[in-house]
């Protein structure tokens, strides 16, 4: 594949914008080489803007459920446009979806939608805040929960891929009232809670972690969280930014049973416009503004044509049940062809799945971020332009669960297996 116009266009890119992106993790710095440029896409297909044609395994870095340019959302956009695109006022299709999310996802009453989702984990910690009294939180290492000062401590996603997990910019102040635990070991987390008793007010975690890679929970770890929560009377907040809508209706609280105080969302929710929410009980909920003393607000959050991405999206996901299932059977079956061809190699590797995220961590065992970074990174960068070549496109870093979408046929899973089969022998 020829990719002569995405460098020149990267080329001037970088004249008038920092490294060339406006999000770190587009430049390839963690593969090499240089950015793809995107003309459109379709379905499960990106068209770059040299006329290659690839098979998507990111969908916008998991909003694209349903592949890209899916037509009711699209026309649902251009219809609001046409009514007026901002108003800075309250509209009845805030409302409408509003009460859907609220349907679909266990444990909450009320949702506060904002336009990312760093904005809505960053005001989910403020509202845990608030409404405990205290000061603390725990987060995993190698979990991402956006780019806001509070998460940038052994941050995953870009943050590691750029080799800043504690980015400098962020004072002392903030960083000594987020406390780190290892994800899957529920012994450390207690030995936190304990040197900080009363003091934590949250503990923040990507139930399915995306951005060291897929991690799985292992089994009693979330719920054995959820006890620890509720003994010290410390909110657990999942972030489902990337599992939200996507491992079920009700995202991960939904598949995995646990649940949480206060739940974040991203990504799917917004249909592919820039949405975040956050979502909790009543109580929690109340205390926020107006109603309540923690502020918090934005003048393009509710934005009438995001609603309505967002809103068509979950109204289709809500009718379409099985396509949860459609989607784990494809990643499944992805997985099992992966797995075959590479089984066929000396390479080390192992893949980790839940629903329709996956991963290829070019090591052993991965249940954390210790694990995760033990990843052969050389292997992963010949694997991703490998890969490229095959005119696959796949998250282009270690650090970043693939995603995939239903509009995915089961000749394109094909392609991709026979790729990696290909690709495996010259790793
Ligand atoms: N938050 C996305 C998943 N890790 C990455 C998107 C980005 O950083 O650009």
């Amino acid at each position: 594949m020829i990719y002569k116009r995405s460098s020149a266009l990267f080329t001037e890119a970088k004249k008038y914008i920092p490294g060339g992106v406006n999000s770190p993790v587009r430049a390839f710095n963690a593969v090499g080489g240089e950015p793809i440029f995107v003309k459109q896409a379709k379905g499960a297909y990106l068209y770059d803007e040299d006329g290659n044609k690839l098979i998507d395994y990111i969908a916008s870095w998991g909003p694209m459920i349903l592949g890209h340019a899916f037509q009711p959302v699209v026309n649902a956009v251009i219809e609001k446009a046409e009514l007026g695109t901002s108003f800075g006022m309250p509209t009845q299709i805030e409302t409408e979806i509003a009460k859907l999310t609220v349907s679909m996802v266990p444990n909450i009453d009320k949702i506060r939608f904002v336009n990312s989702g760093t904005e809505a984990c960053m005001s989910a910690v403020r509202l845990a805040r608030g409404f405990t009294g205290k000061d603390k939180i725990i987060k995993f290492s190698g979990c991402y929960h956006g780019h806001s000062d509070s998460f940038l401590i052994q941050a995953g996603s870009g943050a590691v891929t750029f080799g800043s997990p504690n980015s400098p910019g962020v004072t002392q102040g903030t960083a000594k009232d987020t406390l780190l635990a290892q994800y899957n070991d529920l012994d450390g987390v207690k030995d936190v809670i304990e040197a900080n008793k009363g003091e934590i007010a949250a503990i923040i975690i990507e139930p399915v972690p995306g951005n060291m890679g897929c991690i799985i929970p292992k089994k009693g770890f979330l719920q054995g969280l959820r006890e620890l929560c509720d003994k010290h009377q410390i909110l657990l907040i999942f972030d489902e930014v990337m599992t939200g809508f996507r491992l079920a209706q009700g995202g991960a609280q939904e598949l995995l049973n646990i649940k949480a105080d206060i739940v974040t969302f991203g990504k799917v929710i917004g249909g592919g416009l820039p949405v975040g929410a956050f979502a909790a009980r009543n109580e929690i909920m109340d205390y926020l503004a107006p109603t309540g003393p923690v502020y918090q607000a934005g003048t393009l959050s509710g934005n009438p044509l995001a609603m309505a991405a967002g809103l068509t999206m979950l109204t289709f996901l809500n009718e379409h049940e099985g396509i949860f299932k459609s989607l784990a059977d494809k990643t499944s079956y992805l997985h099992k062809g992966i797995e075959n061809e590479l089984q066929a190699t000396d390479l080390t590797y192992t893949i980790n799945r839940l629903g329709s995220m996956i991963s290829v961590h070019f090591t052993e065992e991965v249940y954390d971020f210790k694990t995760a970074v033990k990843g052969n990174n050389k292997t992963f960068k010949k694997f991703f332009h490998g890969m490229l070549q095959e005119g696959i496109y796949l998250p282009p870093s270690a650090f970043e669960s693939w995603f995939l979408n239903d509009a995915l046929t089961y000749e394109d899973l094909d392609k991709t297996i026979a790729a990696v089969g290909k690709v495996a022998k010259t790793l």
